[in-house]
């Protein structure tokens, strides 16, 4: 099975709605003057929730060829939850993805495996893409090794879902984000093997070989070709390096 390529930009809490007109707009011709073909590899944005209507406006208006995904999404489709962002209110803004279960949600807003389960759930409920992300602390990796962690989160998450359905998984490890230190190809590809594994134990074997497996965590245009190269590495979740037009359009189009 070919899977194209999926490079997403995790814009975390950055860029406001009038930063993100300038940055869509400015990668969007930096990547056309450069001669990007836009079918070799999907390119995704997650911007903070209220940046989402503004750039779904101007990537209609202007056909630019980006998807869009939300960081998070409410466990719940609607109701008494303060402060809370429904799949439905996200599906509607045409969002096709949503990131669940990223390590700063985790480490900084008490997100268990359940609460991620749920979150799946609920994405799938109203036709969104989850971006699962599971990954090992610095002392899991020491403790256990890479996979243990990443494969119990993963198996966690995707327990109860309909066959077929369809993911996608980042592998972060966390102790690679942010940190400028990002994996080696080799531990990503063996990760990563494990987790496309665990989709086909949970989702069935096409689920696995149709699936994007991303690697994340300190990727940037100077290792991007290095985990490409492995064969279940399907992409990369980016933060840092997403905010800056020249850098991130440098990934897009990066040679094995
Ligand atoms: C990992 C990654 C994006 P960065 O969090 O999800 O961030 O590329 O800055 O390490």
């Amino acid at each position: 099975t070919r899977r194209t390529p999926f490079i997403a930009g995790n814009w975390k809490m950055n860029l406001d709605h009038l930063q993100a007109v300038a940055f869509v707009q400015k990668l969007h011709w930096t990547l056309k003057d450069a001669g990007h073909e836009t079918d070799t590899v999907e390119v995704g944005l997650f911007p903070p929730f209220t940046d989402l209507r503004t750039v779904q406006t101007l990537v209609d208006a202007d056909k630019i060829p980006f998807a869009l995904g939300a960081q998070d999404v409410s466990a719940h489709d609607s109701g008494p939850y303060t402060g809370e962002i429904s799949g439905a209110f996200l599906a509607k803004l045409e969002c096709r993805y949503v990131i669940i279960g990223h390590s700063e949600r985790r480490q900084y807003h008490g997100e268990t495996d359940e609460i991620v389960a749920s979150k799946v759930a609920a994405a799938l409920r109203h036709g969104l893409v989850p971006v699962i992300c599971v990954g090992e602390t610095a002392e899991d990796l020491e403790t256990h090794g890479a996979s243990a962690v990443p494969v119990a989160q993963l198996e966690k998450a995707l327990a109860g879902l309909a066959s077929g359905s369809e993911v996608v998984v980042a592998y972060e490890p966390v102790w690679a984000i942010g940190s400028g230190q990002a994996a080696t190809a080799d531990q990503a590809q063996e990760v990563c093997a494990k987790l496309r594994a665990v989709v086909g134990d949970a989702l069935g074997a096409d689920a696995a070989a149709r699936t994007r497996v991303l690697y994340g965590g300190s990727v940037k245009s100077g290792n991007i070709a290095r985990f490409m190269r492995e064969p279940d590495v399907d992409g990369a979740l980016v933060g840092g390096a997403s905010l800056v037009v020249d850098e991130f359009a440098a990934i897009i189009r990066y040679q094995k």
